[in-house]
């Protein structure tokens, strides 16, 4: 009987690899065919057709370290960091190197998001500033796992990356605000649309993924530095909405071709403004594109901050050891409205987002992951929430309170080397208005009177 079952096993196993066989493309030897003249393609004689990079029907697995409630995966641990330690309770510390002092700045960062998030969510009903919400796991875990000095290149969702650097709250509502304080435009850009020098952090621009093919240039220019070569990288992030737009796939191919240490960021939260991912592609997400222009790629939990701080280090060193381009797709969910003009439940149901708050929530699991290694207590999360809300509170009061620049910076710095004629004929422009309208007119007089000086100069 026992005899029997076991020769209908094996008997069903080699029925099995038949199939596996059979469906796989048969492949002939290249010393009696040769190969195609630009290609090392293997010759098969069968006519396969194939929509898979991990092989058919399946999807890309997403790299994962903590489950919902905080706790490490069984078995997640990076192959070189599997020796000794990964069997030991402390195996995470292995994986990425976490300690009570990373862990708590990371959750302190994670948590001030929100906070400054639904601050400014409430003050912008008020119709004084506009903005976006971020995500939280994702934006810190790869902003701790990237060199201060490693050239970033966001798209909107970023400030978390610059807060972790050291911007603080007075430089984001003086962007916000553009007042006198506003180093990066001089109150020129849109609010959110930050940029620092100091921090390595590369102005965004409204123009939806502009900023992919530039990081491709920006990874090139450091790789051709002798001082920075070898020591830092370009990271980019971007939506997976941005990733529809044909700028994406000119940044790939430049990364590819002409080699430099890009890091592609892709936070895949699941839309762009209403439209769900599903309509962005129909390919196995943004992640499937890597291996298509030769870039090394994984799939992250975008929710899990430990998850992408690994993969963000394991990345950016390939990228720097390499010289090469390397891409990640974060896995996350938009629970926000797309920004302060969208009212997201007209397009998904409400519970949709209520469950998903819960589900996987990047600073739930987190602050569990803290709680049991007694890295955290109610009693601290409360202290800091307060300190943050009313550090924000000042900021904001402070940034509203400030004048703007003076006029004239409206036109300057806008271009580099001489300044072009449209510029000269705009400032013309507004001159002649401001002279015809500007004492008489009630709504520019009280605009002027929010500038330095008032416009005199500018009019002089
Ligand atoms: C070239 C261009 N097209 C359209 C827009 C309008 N727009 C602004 S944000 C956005 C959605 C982007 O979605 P995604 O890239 O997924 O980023 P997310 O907001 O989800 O972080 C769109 C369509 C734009 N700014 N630029
Ligand atoms: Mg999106």
């Amino acid at each position: 009987m026992l005899r029997n079952l076991r020769i209908a096993r094996v008997s069903s196993q080699v029925t099995r690899c038949r199939r596996t066989l059979a469906s796989a493309a048969p492949q002939l030897p290249s010393e009696a065919h040769g190969h195609l003249p630009t290609s090392q393609s293997p010759i098969t004689p069968k006519l396969h057709f194939f929509n898979s990079v991990m092989g058919e029907g399946k999807q890309i697995p997403t790299y994962r370290v903590l489950d919902g409630v905080g706790q490490p995966l069984d078995g997640a641990v990076l192959p070189e960091a599997c020796r000794p330690f990964c069997l030991t309770p402390f195996r995470i510390l292995t994986i990425v190197q976490i300690d009570e002092a990373l862990a708590r700045r990371m959750y302190e960062y994670m948590v001030q998001l929100p906070i400054i998030d639904n601050l400014l969510y409430n003050v912008q009903r008020q119709g004084k500033i506009s903005f976006y919400h971020g995500e939280e796991a994702t934006l810190i875990g790869s902003a701790a796992a990237l060199a201060p000095d490693d050239e970033v290149l966001g798209q909107y969702r970023e400030m978390g990356v610059l807060l972790w650097r050291g911007f603080d709250y007075d430089s984001v509502m003086a962007q916000c605000f553009g007042n006198q304080d506003d180093l990066s435009s001089k109150g020129k850009q849109m609010p959110v649309h930050f940029g620092s020098r100091k921090y390595h952090f590369h102005p965004i621009s409204s123009p939806l993924a502009t900023q992919i093919p530039q990081a491709a240039g920006v990874a090139y220019a450091l790789k051709r530095d002798p001082a920075k070569r070898g020591r830092n990288c370009a990271a980019v992030y971007f939506g997976e909405g941005a990733a529809s737009e044909g700028d994406f796939h000119a940044g790939m191919l430049l990364a590819s071709t002409i080699p430099s240490p890009t890091l592609f960021i892709a936070r895949n939260n699941g839309f762009a403004i209403s439209t769900p991912s599903s309509e962005q592609y129909h390919g196995d997400g943004i992640a499937a594109r890597g291996p298509g222009y030769g870039i090394d790629t994984i799939r992250v939990d975008g929710n899990d901050v430990l998850a992408v701080l690994s993969a963000v280090r394991e990345a950016r060193n390939r990228c720097i050891q390499q010289g090469r381009a390397v891409l990640i797709e974060a896995m996350t969910y938009r629970v926000g409205h797309h920004s302060t003009s969208d009212d997201s439940f007209a397009y998904r149901p409400r519970q949709e987002v209520e469950d998903r708050k819960r589900i996987d929530n990047p600073i739930a699991r987190f602050r569990k992951f803290l709680d049991s290694k007694g890295w955290w207590s109610d009693k601290e999360e409360e202290e800091y929430k307060d300190k943050v809300k009313k550090e924000v509170m000042r900021a904001f009061k402070r940034g509203e309170s400030l004048q703007r620049h003076e006029l004239k910076e409206m036109f300057s710095d806008v271009y580099g080397g001489e300044e072009p004629w449209n510029i000269r004929e705009q400032r013309e422009e507004l001159k002649s208005l401001l002279r015809k309208y500007g004492k008489v007119w009630q709504p520019w007089k009280s605009e002027l009177q929010k500038y330095k000086g008032e416009g005199k100069e500018f009019l002089s």
